[in-house]
Order: structure tokens, then C-alpha cells, then sequence
């Protein structure tokens, strides 16, 4: 579609303030595509609608997803910055590929099942069927690559099964994709709970570290996150919350593990916690300053909106037309 360019596609929901496990696990690694690739990264509204949201957050955090974006370095002249529910081609193709879904593989994603253990209150079909239009996000573009914490690695693989369902009954509609998950920082876990996924959406704000926490904020949570009853700064299994913490410090300054080890060997966690703090900061820091200029400015944030949703519907509509004849939908011009 792009003469011969691959292409990335990837989004964030912006259904809570964005965190270090958003950054590491995927906007960070955007960027390594915007060279060689035609890249689309998208803020996922319709997705964040699964679960409930107050709409002047929703909306606040949309342009602050977007700000971010282009703060963590995503330049929008190479990369296609867009919001989802500004082009239609995504809620559309969701539907069609909800016909060509099995309601068995969709029971099987551990996201539905974690999110409606989450929010037993509000079991909505959206939640069901969120990797369906998660699949279409992806499609719509023809995408080769979808970079993603390992988390999301499930959905990309049931967009693969989906789109081969639809290509054996219709061939050459789709582009297969495959996920591309960062060898460090696949998944950041919570830092008071270190078993469990750092979420923007964790009631509990020491648990999570945001890209916008101040550098204060962001020692102390460090400082407080829970570790076992040990001293020594070492990898070793069942140590969840000290491998925690060398996969963020490994993160950011892309040493070994081995490397950190031999750093802190006679250190006790005190400095160790500490460390990882000072090295979260400094990286955070560029990207705040950033920010800061690009939020305060909302109507270049609108223009940008504006340019990437024409930019994104030019290629999802192709795609979407293709489908709709495919299936012998009737299509009339003019
Ligand atoms: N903790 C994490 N470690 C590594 N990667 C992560 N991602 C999310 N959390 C971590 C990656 O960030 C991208 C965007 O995620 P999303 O907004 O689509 O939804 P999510 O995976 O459900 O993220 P959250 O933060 O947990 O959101 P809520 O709380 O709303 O459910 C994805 O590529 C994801 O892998």
C-alpha cells in the first residue's frame, strides 16, 4: 500500500494518566519504526469506553495522549498521529469482523477475563469484543508490525487468526501482522504489587509511576515500593519486586543484569531504590519539559488531530472499500 514501506501500527488508551509501564512497554519503542516504516499510532477513545470514564477526563486525556506522543519523540511529519473515534473506517470494519470472530477464542483472552474481575458491575459487550475492534485498528492499515508490551501479545495473536479466517474466505484482503514486544520492559509490574501489571487504571497511585510525576513524586515511589526481606541486588526467581526494579533500571539505562548486579554489589535496596528513581527522572524529564509546551498549545493539538484523522481515513477507507466489495456490500460512487 505505502510502495513497498512496511508498516507500524500501535495505540494507547487514554483511560487513565499514562504510565512508565506505557512508556517502556510501547510509545519508546514506536519511534525505532518512524525511519523505515509508515507508521499510524493512534489514542484508542473507543477502547477506553469498555470501561467507564468520565467524559471531561476522557477528553483531557485525549489531547494529553496525544501530547505525549509527540513529546516522547514521535514527529507527526513521519508518523501518522491520529484519534481513533475521528475516523469512523475503525468502528466500521469492527463490526464486519465481529462477523467472522468466534465467541469461544474470544472467551479465551485473559484481558476480558482479568477486566471483568475488575469490573464485575459493567460486563459489557464492548469488553468482549474489545480484541475484534483492536483487530480492525490493526488491518484498516495493512500493518506488518504492532510494537506492544507482552500483555497486548494475545490480541495481536487473535488479529492474525482473524484476519487468516477472513483471507482464506476472501484472498488477499489482509496483511498478517506480527507483534514486536521490546526485550527489556515487556512488562512493568506494579510497585506495590509486584505480581501484578503496573495499570494506569490501579486505584492505588504509589503502585504506579506516571511519565508526568515530578521528580520528588516519582523518588518517593521508588523509595516506598515493596521488596522482599533480603538486602542484596540480585535477579532470582520469586524475587518479584527487586526484578522489578532491575527491569525498570535495565529500561532505562540499558544495562545488563548482570551489569546492575556487580553496580550495587555490597548496596543494600535503600540505594538501589533510590537509583532507580534518579535514572526514571532524569528520562522523564526531557519528555515533561516537551509536554508541557505542546498541551498548553490546543489548537496546533486540534490541527494535529485534524491532519492525522484525513492522513489515517485516506488509507483505512482503501482498505474498508476493499472489504465492503469483498463481502458484496453494494457500493455506489459519487
Ligand atoms: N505495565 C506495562 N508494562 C509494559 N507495557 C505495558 N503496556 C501497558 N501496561 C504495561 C503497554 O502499553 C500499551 C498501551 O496499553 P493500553 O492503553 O492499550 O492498555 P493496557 O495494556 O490495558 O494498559 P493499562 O495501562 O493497563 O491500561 P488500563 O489500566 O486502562 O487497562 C500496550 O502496548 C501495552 O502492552
Amino acid at each position: 500500500m505505502f510502495q513497498n514501506q512496511p508498516v507500524s501500527f500501535s495505540g494507547v488508551q487514554p483511560s487513565g494518566n499514562l504510565t512508565i509501564g506505557n512508556y517502556l512497554g510501547a510509545i519508546r519503542n514506536f519511534s525505532h519504526f518512524s525511519e523505515n516504516y509508515k507508521c499510524f499510532y493512534c489514542v484508542v477513545d473507543e477502547h477506553a469506553i469498555t470501561v467507564r470514564q468520565v467524559p471531561a477526563e476522557l477528553r483531557r486525556r485525549t489531547y494529553e495522549t496525544l501530547a505525549l506522543y509527540m513529546a516522547c519523540g514521535l514527529d507527526p511529519e513521519k508518523n501518522t498521529l491520529y484519534v481513533q473515534s475521528q475516523v469512523p473506517a475503525h468502528a466500521e470494519l469492527g463490526w464486519i469482523l465481529n462477523c467472522f470472530t468466534m465467541f469461544g477464542e474470544l472467551s479465551r483472552m485473559t484481558q476480558f477475563k482479568d477486566k471483568s474481575a475488575k469490573h464485575a458491575d459493567n460486563i459489557n459487550a464492548g469488553l468482549f469484543t474489545y480484541p475484534v475492534l483492536m483487530a480492525a485498528d490493526i488491518l484498516l492499515y495493512q500493518t506488518d508490525v504492532v510494537p506492544v508490551g507482552i500483555d497486548q501479545k494475545q490480541h495481536v495473536e487473535i488479529c492474525r487468526d482473524i484476519a487468516t479466517r477472513f483471507n482464506q474466505l476472501y484472498p488477499d484482503t489482509f496483511t498478517i501482522p506480527e507483534p514486536v514486544i521490546p526485550k527489556s520492559g515487556m512488562k512493568i509490574m506494579s510497585l506495590a504489587e509486584p505480581t501484578k501489571k503496573m495499570s494506569k487504571s490501579d486505584e492505588n497511585t504509589n503502585a504506579v509511576v506516571y511519565i508526568l510525576d515530578d521528580r520528588d513524586t516519582i523518588i518517593r515511589k521508588f523509595k516506598r515500593a515493596v521488596t522482599d526481606s533480603g538486602t542484596e541486588v540480585r535477579y532470582a526467581e520469586g524475587k518479584d519486586g527487586i526484578n522489578n526494579l532491575m527491569t525498570i533500571y535495565a529500561s532505562f539505562t540499558g544495562k545488563t543484569f548482570e551489569e546492575i548486579e556487580r553496580e550495587f554489589e555490597g548496596k543494600g535496596y535503600g540505594d538501589f531504590k533510590l537509583a532507580v528513581g534518579e535514572v526514571c527522572a532524569d528520562a522523564l524529564a526531557p519528555v515533561q519539559d516537551t509536554f508541557k509546551r505542546y498541551i498548553s498549545d490546543k489548537a496546533m493539538l486540534e490541527a494535529q488531530m485534524k491532519k492525522g484523522a484525513q492522513e489515517a481515513s485516506y488509507y483505512a477507507n482503501r482498505t474498508l472499500s476493499k472489504v465492503q466489495k469483498k463481502l458484496g456490500f453494494v457500493q455506489v460512487r459519487g
